[in-house]
Parts: structure tokens; C-alpha cells; sequence
């Protein structure tokens, strides 16, 4: 992996894609739990779409000491995010993201610190690294990026369906200007993007489904003004990267999971 690539396309384009980031080993069995792991079913919410359409959605707050949780916590993945974002890093949250065949539907232009703004957090140091599960394609909903878009700061969100849009006369400028890059991906690619960097994705008009997994972090020094054990700095240990797979093959149902009136998320 060249780091320092990384991170001249981070620092200038907002996001940077790592081919095989994760062993499709990994990819292959984080998948597998996905599709059957009883605590992750049971959390999973619908997110609407402005058309009605749904995707699906787990997020927890502290990772566990399984698969999941050890991705999360690797110290490949934890050195990449501090190099990127330019200092020690705390585990934030992650995600489980499943757009299903025919069904799943789109996520509006947005940049994540357009609600974690929300949640507390003074400054827009934080990132997200995006893993793909299924392979990402045109047709079924991979991830649009406006390189550059982190340079211009927070737009403003507001809620469209379930989900949180960024102004869209200033998403139109900003992509007339840069462009937009469609990232096409393979299971255990990896897309490591900022907090300000707009991004979207379409509905899944294939009958493949799209399985993500999305980890993200903020700087530690980053304070966060909610006085929130789900928010603020977590007691991590880091793990060796090449343990991912002794991690539990199984979600603990005490996970901090979130509740589905918690988040208009984009
Ligand atoms: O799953 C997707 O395609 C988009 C997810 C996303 O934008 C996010 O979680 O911020």
C-alpha cells in the first residue's frame, strides 16, 4: 500500500480508494454473518428514500470482539485513518449497509459531518472508510464521490425522506466544477473518505444485492460537545490485522446498538 498516495488524494480530493484493502477471505465471511447473525437482523432498520424506497441499516456504537468489531479496531485500519486524517483516531461507529436486489434504495447527496455537526462534534476531522461486501457497479447503487467537495466546508442539510440531503444549488456548482467519480468496487476494496466530502448513491436496479460495511472514526482531538459515552473518546484496544478472522463470528445482542428513532442519517 502506498501511504503516501493515500494521502495526497485524501488531503486533496477528499476520499482514496485501497484495492484489497481486506482479504476477500474476510469480505467472504463478514458477508456471511451479515446475512444470518440473529442480533444484527434484529437491529436492522428501514431508511426511506425520497421516492419510498428502502435500504437497510445497522449501526452500533461500540465494537465487539468479533469479526466486525476487529475490522474496526485492526491497526492497519486505525494507522490509515490517523495518517489520513492527520492524527490518533477514535472508533466512532459502524455500519451495516444493505441495498437489496430491485428494492434498495438510493442515499441523497450529503456529507456526513452535515449530521454529525448534530451530534456534537466541533470540527469536521473525521472519516469514514467504506468496505465493500458485494461488488459495487453502476446498477446497483455504488457510491458517488465530488472529489474536492471537502474543501468547501458544511453545506447545509435538511431532511429529505428518512435521510438528511445537502442544499443541492451548491452540490450542483460544486460538481459542475470537479466532476463526479463513480467508485466501482470489489468485496474487500476499501474507500476511505472525509467527513465534508459529498457523496451519494442510487437505487439498486440490479438483482445483486449491495452489502456494505462503513467504520468511522474522529481525531481524538476532535471534542465532542454531548456529554455521550456513544460519542466521545472510547478505551480501544487495537488488534493485529491478521487476527480479524479469531474475532467472534457472532454479534453480542448488548452491542451499543442504535435504535431506528436515533438517526436521520445520510
Ligand atoms: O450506502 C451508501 O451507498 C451510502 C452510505 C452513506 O452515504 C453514508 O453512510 O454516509
Amino acid at each position: 500500500m502506498d501511504m503516501e498516495h493515500h494521502k495526497s488524494e485524501f488531503d486533496q480530493k477528499g476520499f482514496t480508494i485501497v484495492r484489497g484493502f481486506v482479504d476477500q477471505s474476510v469480505a467472504r465471511v463478514l458477508k456471511e454473518i451479515s446475512v444470518k447473525d440473529e442480533a444484527m437482523n434484529q437491529n436492522t432498520h428501514d431508511v426511506l428514500d425520497s421516492d419510498g424506497r428502502k435500504s437497510k441499516l445497522t449501526l452500533w456504537y461500540m465494537p465487539g470482539d468479533d469479526v466486525f468489531g476487529r475490522l474496526s479496531c485492526s491497526d492497519k485500519m486505525n494507522e490509515m485513518m490517523a495518517t489520513l486524517l492527520g492524527g490518533e483516531v477514535s472508533f466512532f461507529h459502524a455500519k451495516l449497509m444493505n441495498k437489496e436486489p430491485k428494492v434498495g434504495g438510493k442515499w441523497e447527496w450529503h456529507q456526513d459531518y452535515g449530521y454529525w455537526y448534530e451530534d456534537g462534534f466541533l470540527k469536521p476531522d473525521m472519516g469514514s472508510c467504506f468496505i465493500a461486501l458485494d461488488p459495487c457497479t453502476p446498477h446497483n447503487g455504488a457510491l458517488r464521490v465530488i472529489p474536492c467537495s471537502h474543501q468547501y466546508g458544511r453545506l447545509r442539510h435538511t431532511s429529505t425522506g428518512q435521510q438528511a440531503g445537502a442544499e443541492l444549488e451548491r452540490v450542483e456548482e460544486i460538481k459542475s466544477r470537479h466532476g463526479e467519480v463513480l467508485c466501482e468496487m470489489e468485496p474487500g476494496d476499501a474507500l476511505f473518505f472525509h467527513a465534508n466530502a459529498l457523496h451519494t448513491s442510487g437505487p439498486n436496479q440490479s438483482d445483486q444485492s449491495r452489502l456494505i460495511l462503513i467504520s468511522s472514526f474522529f481525531r481524538r482531538d476532535n471534542v465532542c460537545l454531548k456529554n455521550d459515552p456513544r460519542y466521545n473518546n472510547k478505551d480501544i484496544s487495537v488488534i493485529d490485522h491478521q487476527k480479524i478472522l479469531e474475532g467472534k463470528h457472532q454479534l453480542d445482542p448488548t452491542l451499543n446498538f442504535s435504535r431506528a428513532q436515533d438517526h436521520i442519517i445520510g
